[in-house]
Parts: C-alpha cells; sequence; structure tokens
C-alpha cells in the first residue's frame, strides 16, 4: 500500500546517555511515556505522519544510543539528516557540558545545515535542576539553535519539539534555502507510486550511498 505525504524528513534523536531521547520519541508517536526504558543499543527507528502548515510530512526519525561505546554506529546514521532534537537534561549539568561535543558531530556528519532544536527534557523535575534556562537559551542563540525545555514524562513541548524543527525545514524549502532534490539534503518529495514502481525507480545512488534506503524503511 502505497502512503501518501508531501514531504520525507530524516530526523535524528542525539545527546547523551539518560537524557530521555528514546522516551522522548516514544512519547511522540505513541503519546504516552514509556516506562522502564533501558539505554539503547545502537540506533532505533520510529515514524510519524504530521500535518505542517497545510503540508503532509513523514517524519523518518532515528533515536541514537548516547552511550559512548555505540558512538561510531551511531555515526553512521547521521548523514542526510534533515533535522535533529539535541537532547539535554536539565538536572544533569555533565549532559549539558557535552552538547557542543554532539552539535559538531551533527553539523560535521549530517550537514552544516541542518535543522537542531535544542530540547531541555525532564522539565518536570525542576527542583532537582542544574542548568537554568537562561543559561542554556543563551548556548542556543549563539549555537544558531532552537530551544524549548520538555517533559517526555508529562508531554510538555514534545509535539512542539518535533513540530518546530519540521516547519523550520519546510520554510527553508520554501525559501529555495534548501533544495529538496539535492541528494544528501535529508528530505524527499512524495512518490506516489505502488510499492512496485517505488522500488523500481528508486535512483540508484540513493541505494549507494546510503547506509539504508531512504525509502525502504
Ligand atoms: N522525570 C523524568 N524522567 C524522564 C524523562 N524522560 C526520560 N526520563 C527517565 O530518564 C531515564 C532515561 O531515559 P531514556 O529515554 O532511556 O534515555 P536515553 O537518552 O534514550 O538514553 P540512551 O538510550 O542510553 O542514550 C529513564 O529512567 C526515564 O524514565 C522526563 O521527561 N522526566
Ligand atoms: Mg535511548
Amino acid at each position: 500500500m502505497s502512503e501518501t505525504y508531501d514531504f520525507l524528513f530524516k530526523f535524528l534523536v542525539i545527546g547523551s546517555a539518560g537524557t530521555g531521547k528514546s522516551c522522548l520519541l516514544h512519547q511522540f508517536i505513541e503519546n504516552k511515556f514509556k516506562q522502564d526504558s533501558n539505554h539503547t543499543i545502537g540506533v532505533e527507528f520510529g515514524s510519524r505522519v504530521v500535518n505542517v502548515g497545510g503540508k503532509t510530512v513523514k517524519l523518518q526519525i532515528w533515536d541514537t544510543a548516547g552511550q559512548e561505546r555505540f558512538r561510531s554506529v551511531t555515526r553512521s546514521y547521521y548523514r542526510g539528516a534533515a533535522g535533529a532534537l539535541l537532547v539535554y537534561d536539565i538536572t544533569s549539568r555533565e549532559t549539558y557540558n557535552a552538547l557542543s561535543n554532539w552539535l559538531t558531530d551533527a553539523r560535521t556528519l549530517a550537514s552544516p545545515n541542518i535543522v537542531i532544536i535544542l530540547c531541555g527534557n525532564k522539565k518536570d523535575l525542576d527542583a532537582d535542576r542544574e542548568v537554568t534556562f537562561l543559561e542554556a537559551s543563551r548556548f542556543a542563540q549563539e549555537n544558531e539553535l532552537m530551544f524549548l525545555e520538555t517533559s517526555a514524562l508529562t508531554g510538555e513541548n514534545v509535539e512542539e519539539g518535533f513540530l518546530k524543527c519540521a516547519r523550520t525545514i519546510l520554510n527553508k524549502i520554501d525559501s529555495g534555502e534548501l533544495d529538496p532534490e539535492r541528494m544528501g539534503s535529508g528530505v524527499r518529495p512524495r512518490l506516489n507510486l505502488s510499492p512496485q514502481a517505488h522500488v523500481d525507480r528508486t535512483p540508484p545512488t540513493v541505494l549507494q550511498f546510503s547506509s539504508r534506503c531512504f525509502w525502504c524503511v
């Protein structure tokens, strides 16, 4: 069965271990908190079709492991991502201090133009906060990132985070700043084809240069 959407965006969720990346993805896809979340091994995947500014967009989201030992695996998924949620935990300064490294990786391995939203997660644990909103918003401004504090537990700002990122990518397409036809843009316009035709017409270059076929996931 073919799906209809105007665009497909490749998204990443990155940041240190234990910041709540998998819980954010689960909340966004399932609309509930993931109880007993374990460390991600390598990479997990989720997708959801959303409506943004009158356009139907399928978000193909790669939730990466934050643990150092998976870094070489997770880095191989960065290529060609259009957007990313860069997550830290507001109750852990250590995860905040690591942001510059994650940012460098994203801009080097995905694309210098990748649209990134910084998410200060676990907003519900305000009493244990180690990073202020102001400090993080300054960091975001200095590094040209959008910024939100989120809670995967209550759901606060989770949907907003993903949608804000998608909206910014669409604006870049509308303004001509981002060319969806360019290889590695992380964006694919709709292919309204039967599954067979879809496989047949996937350009060989896509298969050649991606670790996975963008259309077949
Ligand atoms: N209070 C609170 N706890 C959260 C929130 N998000 C995640 N957690 C908890 O934080 C822990 C880690 O969550 P995960 O989503 O597994 O973290 P992760 O970033 O995916 O970790 P890795 O896969 O190892 O990189 C779990 O015990 C969650 O229950 C949140 O918004 N609020
Ligand atoms: Mg995880």
